[in-house]
């Protein structure tokens, strides 16, 4: 950034006269917005004629999705605001999916959505539906700029409540209100500090955990947003306790740390789960427990239901929501896990008794675990192994295990939400916080790319790599333009399985095989696609090139040059979703029946 645009960054202090496009960009400013994902529109033209002298980098993407996407893995790799902005109307309700999206992955981002002009709303004019109604479930605060004079005060009621609730808020501007003449003051951000929590509920966790045999804990998606590893790292040490991460938020807690057992919930670790069902005590550091995150897996039921659980989130209404808790206690990961290992020092620990044959078994389960995965090489169901008998294709899991040995230090990645990308979940570990970006439980195909986007404008120094299936890329892969055009450089892993796997796994599961629009014949060549527009692209055949291919990939982005890699693979699957929400098919009908042939 130029020394001009340094200078201009000065928020104005006092009241002024300017015009409300202004009192819009410096309370921008204000926040530390440097970056904005969007598509052009005539609805604020006025306030992006400003974005360059305020020092904002507007960056041009291919779909408003993909804007709201990027905002939103901005935010999760930075810990700052994501924003995106687009057109009224039909550029607003392209947003939709991503702001869900960043609803349930708790991201702090601001949707600006200008709409149609005060003076013609509810007149069917150009462009113009009820922008409220459409975000009221997927934003934690809406703010509408019923009056021009508003739009400092509005704008950072947005931005302070995106932080304050964690999640996506929507700013509304009917579009006359970017012009006119107004006098305000630019707010400053908010910064309320959230505490440990109630003092009655974390003596009585103290309690709890002290006189705990087998303690566990839950690592959350909250110590990755309340930047605690540390602190989870040191009550871990401190009650030598398994410590299990919750669904998709693989990169809570270090992998190599000895008291790491890996992800809970779909395709996640059997040894973690082994561990968290001998709990008696489970500490849920900064989780939401989601219902989808504990679910059977494995064949393993293993929630430990008798087990007393100690429930820490920010946001009190999760307490309790999905599981039945002994205590539950509003605060921040970081601080409460500090104020319990603080009241833990004086305690004598039951569980420290026991510490030398927990960490044995702990070990013992983790070894376990890392050999069913190595010799895992292929999946076994009988249709599977029909797919893959003549396939001159890799198999997944081989495929996944050589991209996680090659996986460069300090590597950011996204997930989509497919087969293969669920599969991932066994073979994704991780260092450092903010690395993992899943597509959570929203769980939309198309999240991964645009989100590793995003990420990489935060963080253009680590490594920015998007798992996809093939279904997934086809919505996503115009985004493509946004990296080459903004020079974005990021590397997506594309699986190609030629189908929508993971939902034809419930029609080999449950519909004995009768196939409905599941098949991806006739694809393209992605690597050529990617070749066509301006980026690098490989098809990559054979186990051997994988971890290569990543790496130089990687490498590449150094060099400002975004890759696809196109993963030949097979056309097996490993376990369904959604098993626990199917059922073999009734029908009653004649003409619905299963004929023999079928
Ligand atoms: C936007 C959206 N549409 C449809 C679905 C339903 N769905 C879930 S997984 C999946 C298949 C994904 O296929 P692909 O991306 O090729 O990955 P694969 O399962 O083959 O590994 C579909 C269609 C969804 N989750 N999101
Ligand atoms: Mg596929």
């Amino acid at each position: 950034m130029n020394t001009m645009n340094e200078a201009s960054r000065l928020v104005v202090s006092g009241r002024h006269r300017m015009t409300p496009s202004e009192a819009f960009v410096e309370t921008l400013v204000a926040n530390g917005v440097k970056e904005v994902f969007g598509i052009v529109g005539s609805a604020y033209m006025d306030a992006l004629d400003l974005f360059p002298l305020a020092g904002i980098r507007f960056i041009s993407v291919a779909h408003e999705q993909g804007a709201g996407h990027m905002a939103d893995g901005y935010s999760r790799v930075s810990g700052r605001h994501g924003v995106c902005i687009a057109q009224n109307g039909p550029g607003i309700t392209n947003f939709v999916t991503a702001v869900a999206a960043a609803y349930w992955a708790h991201s702090p981002v601001v949707v600006v959505t200008p709409e149609t002009g005060s003076m013609t709303l509810g007149l069917g004019g150009f462009q113009e539906t009820e922008q409220l109604p459409i975000f009221s479930k997927i934003t934690k605060y809406q703010a509408h700029v019923n009056n021009k004079a508003r739009m400092a005060e509005l704008t950072a009621r947005a931005f302070d409540r995106a932080m304050l609730e964690l999640g996506p808020t929507q700013l509304n501007i009917p579009r006359d209100f970017f012009y006119g003449d107004i006098e305000c003051e630019i707010q400053k951000p908010l910064a309320i500090e959230r505490g440990a929590g109630g003092e009655r509920s974390l003596d009585e966790a103290a309690e709890l955990l002290a006189a705990a045999q087998f303690p566990v804990i839950l690592a959350g998606g909250g110590i990755i947003m309340a930047d605690a590893q540390a602190d989870a790292i040191a009550l871990a040490e401190a009650l030598q306790a398994p410590v299990c991460t919750s669904y998709l938020h693989n990169d809570a807690f270090p992998a190599t740390h000895p008291l790491w057992c890996g992800p809970l919930g779909y395709q996640g670790s059997k040894a973690a789960m082994k561990l968290i069902s001998r709990a008696d005590v489970v500490l849920a550091l900064g989780t939401r427990l989601g219902p989808f995150g504990t679910l059977p897996q494995h064949g393993l039921d293993y929630w430990p239901k008798d087990a007393r659980i100690v429930q820490i989130d920010a946001d009190a209404k999760m307490l309790g929501l999905v599981k039945p808790i002994s205590v539950g206690i509003c605060g921040d990961a970081g601080a409460a896990a500090r104020a319990l290992h603080a009241r833990l020092a004086g305690k004598r620990l039951a569980c420290r008794a026991n510490e030398g044959a927990r960490l044995a078994d702990v070990q013992a389960e983790k070894r376990a675990w890392e050999t069913e995965l190595d010799g895992w090489t292929h999946e076994k169901d009988a249709w599977s192994l029909e797919q893959s008998r003549d396939s001159a294709h890799m198999h997944p899991r081989q495929m996944l295990r050589e991209l996680e040995r090659a996986m460069p230090t300090g590597a950011m990645v996204s997930t989509d939400i497919g087969n293969i990308c669920s599969v991932s979940n066994s073979y994704l570990r991780f260092e450092q916080p903010r690395s993992m970006f899943a597509a959570m439980s929203f769980g939309n195909c198309g999240y991964a790319f645009p989100t590793i986007v995003g990420a990489k404008v935060a963080a253009p120094d680590r490594p920015a790599i998007a798992y996809v299936g093939d279904g997934a890329w086809g919505m996503s892969f115009g985004e493509l333009q946004t990296c080459v055009r903004e020079q974005i450089p990021v590397t997506a892993v594309v699986f190609n399985n030629g189908q929508w796997g993971a939902e034809k796994k419930n029609h080999v599961d449950f519909y004995a095989n009768r196939f409905v629009g599941v098949n991806l014949d006739r694809q393209p060549s992605w690597a050529a696609v990617a070749q066509a527009m301006g980026a690098q692209g490989l098809r990559i055949e054979r186990l051997s090139d994988v971890g290569p291919a990543l790496r130089e990939a990687a490498a590449a982005q150094r060099d400002g040059k975004t890759t696809v890699l196109e993963m030949m693979v097979t056309r097996e699957l490993g376990d369904p979703f959604r098993r626990d929400a199917l059922s073999l098919p009734v029908r009653h009908l004649a003409k619905y029946k299963p004929t023999a042939a079928q």
